[in-house]
């Protein structure tokens, strides 16, 4: 029997978690184009009537794609991935299926206040603004539901370590763990912010809340939550991605030094976010600054490799030159070019990354549309697009049914590509111009007061670019209902394979302790400490949650 089918459980599983974050993405995604309309002056809400406000409709849009959409899509895709990659079944079902049901149970749980305008506090729930308590108690089971996901890929992880004592695990399953292990670590302040502060305040044993508290522990998740969309991106592009072009990944070794480097870097970096909040002295500001520049160098590792990798593929395919092979790869392939084209989005949002970075010039761009522009090409393409990409192979295999309509496929990513450039090219200019994020601008426009006429031209680019990716969005769902609903039952030997690449620079010539795990943790361990440890203490020696909150909405 092959491996596919052993896994039958594994596969409705992963089923049922993206069947889940396709629907979140779906209501989410609907409120892109309305956003992007609205700044270019033109108003189309009454087409979601349900939608009390701007920011009622900004928040679902945030909510939904940014923490729905990716978390159940994630924890499906990696437990799929680990199991596939180390051709064994989830270790323990109950603990899988618990997982999921927490995130379900979370889920709904925060959708009903979303959905009725009582958590409008958009993705981030800022205190002082206040959200209905089972929007907090939502998302706190949520989070909860994926560290059960995570355990269940340890245990699976751990099975097969002790079934081969003393061997490398394969790269796909290692990066899955390493991803779920940050995420371990990192989620610990938002539990924190939820458990300790705003449920007990919302659900009224406390008077008040203490919003740069509250702030800190948000940016010790927050930061590394971008990280925990990226790895699994990442994780496809060096794993999956050579094996779709038809090369090799370059180097194993150099992966992991990366996937470990994020595992140390990622969390001691939160107050990148809160360069501008009192509260928090500057030299230890400057600390975070430094270590996000850390956080840069596995991401050029990244670059480096996977540059390589298709280098690789395109002279294995006739190509020459140092870059006229690239027009040698399998372009006609929806879902290597989704990928390829998500990590072409991703060098401007990278660059960017370093810009919001540094602490003086952090200053220009802080709360303007720059920021909507930097996270359209980090989440909203590096991450969406390869998740959209990986279902063009992913949805044929778990459910054995054809792929609708390759054509289709290869029009959503290419409008995908171009109307993000030209949305986030029109966000970044705004931002450059002063103009704020979070705003609803066509209410600036007509009322002249605080509008400057030099963003007229950025805000079309910005109508543009969001009803060229309607156009995608529409595409992504004729094709996953289509193949679903009159997709044409495959062959065994059609059903894609999982594609997991060979390496040219194999595990066994790097060093022993880039498979290794304790080190990693305990300097991960030890640079949080360091680097939170003492700016936590003092916050809680000033704690003082003397605010009340707020329903501005
Ligand atoms: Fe960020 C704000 C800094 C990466 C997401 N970021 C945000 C927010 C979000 C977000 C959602 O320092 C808004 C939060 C809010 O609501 O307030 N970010 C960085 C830095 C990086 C970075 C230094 N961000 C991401 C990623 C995200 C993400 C990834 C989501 C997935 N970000 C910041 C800062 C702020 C911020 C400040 C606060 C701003 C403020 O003031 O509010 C770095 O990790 C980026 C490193 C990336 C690179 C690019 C590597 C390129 C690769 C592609 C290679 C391409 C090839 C082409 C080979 C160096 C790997 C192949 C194709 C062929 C055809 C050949
Ligand atoms: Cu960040």
């Amino acid at each position: 029997m092959n491996l596919r089918n052993t896994l039958s459980f594994e596969r409705k599983y992963t089923g049922a978690h993206i069947g889940i974050a396709m629907f979140a993405l779906f209501l989410g995604t609907l409120y892109g184009p309305l956003q992007a309309l609205e700044h270019a002056g033109i108003n189309l809400y009454f087409l979601a009537p349900w939608t009390k406000s701007y920011y009622h409709g900004l928040t679902l849009h945030g909510v939904l794609n940014a923490l729905i959409f990716t978390t159940f899509f994630i924890s499906g895709f990696l437990t799929y991935v680990v199991s596939y990659s180390l051709k064994r079944p989830i270790a323990f079902r109950w603990v899988a299926n618990l997982g999921l049901i927490l995130m379900v149970v979370g889920f709904v749980t925060a959708a009903i206040p979303l959905l009725l305008n009582m958590a409008t506090v958009l993705y981030t729930f800022y205190p002082p603004m206040k959200a209905h308590s089972a929007f907090y108690i939502g998302v706190t089971v949520l989070v909860v539901g994926s560290w059960v996901v995570g355990l269940s890929i340890f245990l699976t992880l751990a099975a097969w370590y002790k079934d081969n004592p003393g061997e490398r695990a394969p790269l796909a399953a290692f990066m899955s763990a390493i991803t779920f292990a940050m995420w371990q670590i990192c989620t610990i302040g938002a539990a924190v912010e939820l458990l300790a502060l705003l449920i007990p305040w919302s659900l009224g044993f406390i008077d008040g809340i203490d919003p740069q508290f509250a702030r800190t522990l948000f940016w010790y998740t927050g930061h590394p939550l971008v990280y925990f969309w990226l790895l699994p991106a990442y994780m496809s592009w060096y794993v999956m991605v050579p094996k779709l072009a038809g090369g090799k990944l370059f180097s194993d070794p150099m992966a992991r030094l990366s996937f470990l480097l994020f595992l140390i870097f990622s969390t001691p970096t939160g107050f990148h976010h809160q360069f501008t909040d009192p509260g928090i002295a500057a030299g230890w500001k400057l600390i975070h600054s430094v270590l996000t520049f850390s956080v840069f160098f596995p991401s050029l590792l990244t670059m480096f490799n996977m540059w390589a990798s298709l280098n690789i593929a395109g002279k294995m395919r006739d190509g020459t030159g140092y870059v006229a092979w690239i027009a040698k790869l399998p372009w006609g392939k929806p879902e290597l070019t989704a990928q390829l084209l998500a990590a072409i989005l991703f060098l401007f949002g990278g660059i960017g990354g370093i810009i919001n970075a540094s602490y003086n010039i952090n200053l220009v761009i802080h709360n303007t549309a720059w920021v909507s522009g930097h996270f359209h090409t980090t989440v909203g393409s590096a991450v969406a697009l390869t998740f959209i990409g990986t279902l063009y192979w992913l949805l044929p295999h778990l459910t054995g049914k054809g792929l609708f309509s390759k054509k289709a496929a290869l029009a959503q990513v290419w409008t995908w590509f171009v109307g993000m450039i030209i949305f986030s090219r029109g966000m970044h200019l705004l931002g450059l111009l002063g103009a704020p994020r979070r705003t609803q601008m066509g209410v600036a426009i007509k009322s002249e007061i605080f509008f400057n006429p030099d963003w007229n031209v950025p805000m079309i680019w910005v109508g543009v670019g969001g009803t060229i990716l309607l156009i995608s969005y529409i595409l992504i769902y004729v094709n996953v209902v289509g193949t679903l609903v009159a997709g044409r039952k495959l062959s065994d030997e059609e059903i894609p394979d999982v594609p997991l690449a060979d390496a040219v620079s194999r595990p066994e010539q790097g060093p022993m302790i880039l498979s290794r795990w304790k080190p990693w943790l305990a300097t991960a361990t030890g640079l949080i400490i360091l680097s939170y440890g003492p700016m936590i203490i003092q916050s809680i020696y000033n704690y003082q949650a003397t605010s009340p909150g707020f329903q501005p909405w």
